[in-house]
């Protein structure tokens, strides 16, 4: 049977596109998080929309699981194989297909890695609203199927507040084409919400009309230290109201900073001995003034004790500096084994989560060495564990209790990184028994086949 599949796939792409045996690289056998990698059956590299629509076809009348996959940038497991699928790769489908100044939107094909799209934005006078470490290799398409959030989300909203148009191919092949570009359209159900979000398991993102901003005249980039997390609290809000509005506001717990400051060769913009740092964006329209407007606000923050300390980036490259500690919180699983959690739950309770879930971390297994940072400014708490150990069991017993702490604190199990594998079990932590029969019978009616990433999300 696999090889009549694999005939017909040929015959349909092209014997370039469909990639089988040898000719599968490791690279498509796992997603960010290194957990359990696996081959896929064969790997498809369509070139257009049609070829999806054309590869989908086939797959579905033959009842063959096809597990898209961007720039395997995730971090919940949606994109490792589990055995038995055939990858479509987005990889081929790249470029911008228009950047229209009227009505300020970009046009993309789902396999354009984030920062082309950032870039070209760019270019022509706007900003897109999102960006997060992986800009580099995480594919648009990608960012829309997962509902990306990363370090702007304060300020522009996720991935789906980015997209006003969508074209989706689903599961028997039907292209659904909606590159709407008006922020207005009423017009009955908005269906492009379905899938953004979706993990790949209810249709296949193609293209997508994004909006943009205005590009802001300079980014003022600060690093601060606090003494405790009502200070940060405080602090954010007492900049917003100084400033109108923040373009990022990320937070590190000692923990997160020491754990990257310690592991790097040069020396970090500050020293290791605070309890709270803070890196704060401010993206203006007058650089002059917008600089006077942050430093004051900064100097009454700092009046006020709310900072212990802070530093100002004069220049692109120190403030890089400052990022670099920040996004290398979730760069080192390679060294460690790490493992990266995204929960979030009411701004004003996170303080009092990260001392419970650290308790209850530390009274089980001692040499596990958690760190806190997260947007905080958006409610997303990030919580990283080096179990020491490549004991699955205590692994899955360390998330168990993060998981148990998040759930009596009434918050979410994903902020912004989804359910993929890694977070199935603990999926009604977080959704009703009504929202999940719900979102059974969505799936059912669009892919009645259950072709599309199946063992994921739901
Ligand atoms: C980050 C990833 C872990 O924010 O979401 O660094
Ligand atoms: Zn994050």
């Amino acid at each position: 049977v696999a090889s009549d599949i694999l005939a017909a796939l040929r015959a349909t792409l092209g014997n370039d596109a469909v990639l089988t045996g040898d000719a599968i690289g490791p690279r498509y056998a796992c997603d960010a998080t290194g957990v359990a990698p696996k081959l896929p059956l064969a790997v498809l590299r369509p070139r257009t929309t049609e070829e999806v629509s054309a590869a989908l076809q086939v797959c579905n009348a033959h009842r063959v699981a096809v597990l898209p996959q961007g720039g395997l940038t995730g971090l919940a497991g949606a994109a490792t194989p589990l055995g038995g699928e055939i990858v479509l790769s987005l990889e081929r489908l790249t470029g911008i297909e228009e950047v229209d100044p009227a009505a300020a939107t970009i046009t993309v094909r789902a396999g354009t890695p984030l920062q082309r799209v950032q870039e070209v934005a760019d270019e022509a006078g706007y900003m897109l609203g999102l960006d997060l470490g992986a800009r580099g290799s995480a594919q648009i398409g990608g960012n829309i199927a997962t509902n990306a959030g990363g370090i702007r989300v304060i300020r522009y909203g996720m991935a789906r507040e980015q997209v006003l148009g969508l074209e989706v191919v689903l599961a028997d092949g039907t292209v659904m084409t909606s590159l709407n570009k008006m922020l207005k359209n009423n017009a009955a159900y908005d269906l492009k919400h379905l899938f953004i979000g979706s993990e790949g398991t209810l249709g296949i993102v193609t293209r997508a009309v994004l909006r943009l901003h205005p590009r802001p005249a300079g980014i003022l980039t600060a690093l601060c230290a606090l003494p405790s997390y009502q200070a940060v609290v405080d602090f954010l809000r007492h900049a917003q109201r100084a400033l109108g509005q923040v373009s990022a506001f990320e937070a590190m717990w000692n923990d997160a900073y020491r754990f990257v400051a310690d592991r790097r060769a040069d020396n970090p913009p500050m020293p290791v001995t605070h309890p709270f740092y803070v890196i704060i964006e401010h993206a203006g329209t007058d650089l002059e003034a917008d600089a006077a407007a942050f430093e004051t606000m900064l100097a009454d923050a700092h009046g006020q004790g709310m900072l212990i300390d802070v530093t100002v980036a004069q220049s692109e490259k120190q403030a890089r500096a400052m990022w670099v500690i920040r996004e290398g919180v979730a760069e080192w699983e390679a060294v460690v084994g790490q493992i990266h959690l995204d929960v979030s739950m009411p701004i004003g309770t996170i303080g009092e989560f990260v001392e419970d879930c650290r308790g209850r971390l530390a009274a089980r297994w001692p040499a596990l060495i958690p760190t806190f940072y997260g947007h905080i400014g958006d409610s997303n708490l990030h919580v990283s564990l080096a179990p020491g150990t490549d004991d699955a069991g205590v692994r899955h017993a360390a998330e168990q209790t993060v998981y148990d702490t998040v759930r009596d604190f009434k918050g979410s199990i994903s902020a912004e990184h989804g359910i993929g594998t890694l977070k199935r079990e603990w999926l009604s932590y977080s959704r009703t028994p009504e929202e999940i029969a719900l979102m059974h019978r969505l799936k059912t009616a669009l892919d009645p086949n259950g072709i599309l990433n199946p063992g994921k999300v739901l």
